[in-house]
């Protein structure tokens, strides 16, 4: 049980009935009227779920703090209407709701964004206006406005976003705040600007109503505020009336990752726990919480009053409930891969999860117990054939899954094999736990065969059968010292202390940090994980950054590909460059538009630039691609059996989890 999770928090006028915030997402379903149906449906199931309390994606508070053009906006009173049906229906599930008021500054994608100085971000192509005096002070009334219309629209309160780099940090910093009027210079002058905002809506919305304040109490960039100040800037936000304090931790544009699955579990809370005692109010910590154990141990170390998980709720939107019966075992665990939500939001892509696709699809992919109850054969225990296994399942299907392998997974079982992808061990067991809990009929170390198949036991036949890694077409393939990945990552077979990696894609990737990094993996321990990456624990420095100290490669890669351009130029948007920087820290030599001549006991014989070189490797691994495996198709479909692909199985090019269990669940929920 998790007495601490589970206790109700009493804000004085109002009580929450646990101990987790949903916090603040922005899930693309914000920005249209058209769409609030939709976001109602999706916050609805959450507060269903038991959530304490739970946090919109960011408003903005006039058009100058938009994301991006067009971002929802909270400034007019017929803006109200749209936001009361997300507030009926989070309060008709028994569930409270504040909407966060964001203004982007100068991480505005748009020509109109403000700041408190001209300076453009580093990762905006647009620059900022420099805020005028008035500016500042209408800039201040737009954040009070639309606290005042949330109140109408029937919110329980506000989050002002104070953290994460945008204006309101922007202020706070002379990083980016160059000001001589009485909005910069002194540490006090750049803090009035946060505490204005919550004075004044203090002021305007009354006693009885939730202002939570995001605190940025790690910036993770240079020339950030000094800890004094932040302790400083929470005692007036706490003094100006705020009544929870939420933890930031890192800017946008910080090169520390802060959410992505190498972080490990509660990274930050430290920095949180640092803040404890200074204030007498409520402090929520955050950032890659996402199971119950974890959550319950840092309230009941007393590191904050609650927990904030934003990805675990749009994984699993009973994550509370399952806490509460107990059955963690049962929790669709979000493995931080950012693929379905960040890196939706910043492709300007509806968020979903990888693990679970109804996430802000509620109202249009709905799972419904079967009219018509069908024998299904599902062959491939991956990704994909257990989404399909499981659903077709949960819906009533008589449901026989067969693997060859001796346990489920498929290629997840190799990744989760990779430093930093520790988590996926919980995507497989919540999938066992499902199996079981639905009856699916599991025949595993089994070969499916057309003969076995289309014996008539079967009304559908679901080929979920994967890939086959492409091998390599040079001279010298056959060499002993080639591997592919599957002998590396499955077979277990011994590597050398000089590798050449061929092929610089996810796997490629993944390889030569399985290969580099000492197991287990910094992600297993804050402490080193912090070395490894220059956060300061102790925070001496602002921002609390110090220099990296990578740990020594395990062996010496080179990474290769043969189209130009930087290697992992088209990895995933919000993690890539975790990985560039995982890899460059290992030394790891990356190289674009390789051409591969041989291989023999020399090594790996290549050009570069037109020069060729000899790599004088001990193994050279590959990891050139996939290709459908579909063995069974052709010969099911010519026994008239009713089959269909999902998955690698269905298409190899560009594969990835999400594809296949996106897939496998929609063709289960129409079956
Ligand atoms: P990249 O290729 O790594 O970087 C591009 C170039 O910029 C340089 N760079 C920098 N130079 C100097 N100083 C810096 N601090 C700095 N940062 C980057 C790079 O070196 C590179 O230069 P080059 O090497 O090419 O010469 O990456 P990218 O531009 O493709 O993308 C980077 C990302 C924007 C994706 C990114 O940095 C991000 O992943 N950072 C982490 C974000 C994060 O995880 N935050 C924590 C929680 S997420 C959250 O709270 C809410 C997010 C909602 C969206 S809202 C969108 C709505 O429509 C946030 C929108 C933020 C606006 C910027
Ligand atoms: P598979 O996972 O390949 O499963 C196919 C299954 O079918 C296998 O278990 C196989 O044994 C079985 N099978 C085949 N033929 C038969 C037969 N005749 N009889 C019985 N059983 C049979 N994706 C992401 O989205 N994010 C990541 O971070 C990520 N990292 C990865 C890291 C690595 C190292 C690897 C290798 C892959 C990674 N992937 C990642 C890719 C992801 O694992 C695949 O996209 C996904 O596994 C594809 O799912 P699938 O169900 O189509 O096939
Ligand atoms: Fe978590 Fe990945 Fe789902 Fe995002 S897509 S919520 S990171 S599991």
């Amino acid at each position: 049980s998790y007495p601490h999770l589970l206790a109700p928090l009493d804000l004085g006028f109002t009580t929450l009935r646990n101990r987790v915030l949903m916090g603040s997402m922005h899930t693309g379903l914000e920005d249209k009227a058209a769409d609030y149906d939709k976001l109602a449906a999706y916050f609805a199931e959450r507060a269903a779920g038991g959530v304490g309390l739970i946090v919109t994606g960011g408003i903005a508070p006039n058009l100058r703090g938009w994301l991006k053009p067009m971002s929802g906006t909270m400034s007019m009173p017929w803006h109200v209407a749209r936001h009361r049906k997300v507030t009926q229906a989070v309060h008709a599930e028994g569930g409270k709701i504040c909407m966060q008021i964001l203004h982007a500054g100068r991480y505005g994608y748009h020509p109109l964004s403000v700041a408190p100085s001209a300076i453009k971000s580093p990762i905006t192509p647009f620059s900022p206006r420099a805020l005028s005096a008035g500016g500042v002070e209408r800039t201040i009334n737009a954040f009070v406005r639309s606290a005042k219309l949330a109140r109408d629209a029937g919110y329980d309160g506000v989050e002002v976003m104070g953290s994460e780099g945008y204006l309101i940090n922007q202020f706070l910093t002379t990083r980016t705040n160059q000001r001589t009027d009485a909005w910069g210079g002194s540490a006090e002058n750049r803090m009035r600007f946060p505490v204005e905002i919550v004075r004044r809506m203090r002021e305007a919305v009354g006693k009885d109503f939730i202002i939570i304040y995001r605190l940025s109490m790690l910036d993770l960039v240079d020339n950030a505020q000094p800890w004094d100040d932040i302790v400083t800037l929470g005692k007036k936000i706490e003094a100006a009336g705020a009544t929870l304090i939420n933890t930031g931790i890192g800017w946008h544009e910080a090169r520390v990752p802060t959410i992505v699955t190498s972080v490990p579990r509660g990274a930050f809370t430290w920095v949180t726990r640092r803040m404890k005692g200074q204030l007498g109010i409520p402090l929520v910590t955050t950032n890659r919480i996402n199971m119950p154990d974890v959550a319950e141990q840092i309230l009941a170390n007393g590191d904050a009053d609650m927990v904030s998980m934003a990805r675990p709720l749009l994984a699993d939107p009973q994550w509370v409930n399952k806490a509460k019966a107990n059955q963690a075992v049962a929790i669709n665990t979000c493995i931080a891969c950012n693929q379905a939500c960040l890196d939706h939001v910043f492709g300007n892509r509806r968020a979903s999860c990888l693990v679970n696709p109804r996430a802000c699809h509620e109202t249009e992919l709905t799972i419904l117990p079967t009219t018509t109850k069908k024998r299904v054969a599902v062959v491939g225990a991956g990704p994909a054939g257990l989404a399909a296994a499981a659903t077709l399942a949960e819906r009533g299907h008589a449901v026989t899954l067969i693997d060859r392998a001796h346990e489920i997974g498929g290629q997840f079982n190799m990744a989760k094999r990779i430093p930093g992808k520790e988590e996926f061990h919980e995507t497989l067991r919540y999938f066992g736990h499902r199996l079981d809990a639905t009856g699916v009929d599991q025949r595993l170390g089994t070969d499916a065969t057309v003969e076995s198949l289309a014996s008539g036991a079967y009304d559908t036949i679901i080929l979920a059968t994967g890939v086959s890694p492409r091998g390599l077409d040079i001279e010298g393939a056959q060499h002993p010292k080639v591997l592919s990945y599957l002998d590396v990552l499955h077979g277990n077979r011994p590597v050398g202390a000089k590798v050449a990696v061929i092929g610089a894609g996810g796997i490629g990737f993944d390889v030569a940090e399985f290969l580099t990094e000492a197991a287990p993996s910094p992600t297993t321990d804050v402490t080193r994980w912090s070395k490894e990456w220059g956060v300061d624990m102790t925070m001496a420095t602002p921002g609390g950054l110090m220099p990296a100290q990578p740990e020594k490669p395990e062996r010496q890669v080179w990474l290769l590909q043969r189209t130009a351009g930087r290697p992992g130029g088209r990895l995933n948007k919000t993690s890539g460059w975790v990985h560039r920087a995982t890899l460059k820290n290992k030394k790891v030599q990356m190289f674009g538009g390789v051409s591969y001549e041989r291989i023999d006991d020399e090594g790996l014989h290549v050009t570069m630039d037109g020069q060729k070189h000899v790599l004088p490797v001990d193994n050279v691994i590959v990891c050139a691609g996939q290709e459908p495996n579909r063995a069974l198709h052709d010969g099911l479909v010519a026994r008239g059996v009713d089959v269909r692909l999902i998955g690698g199985a269905d298409v190899a090019a560009e594969l990835d989890a999400k594809r296949a269990i996106d897939q496998a669940t929609r063709l289960a929920a129409a079956l």
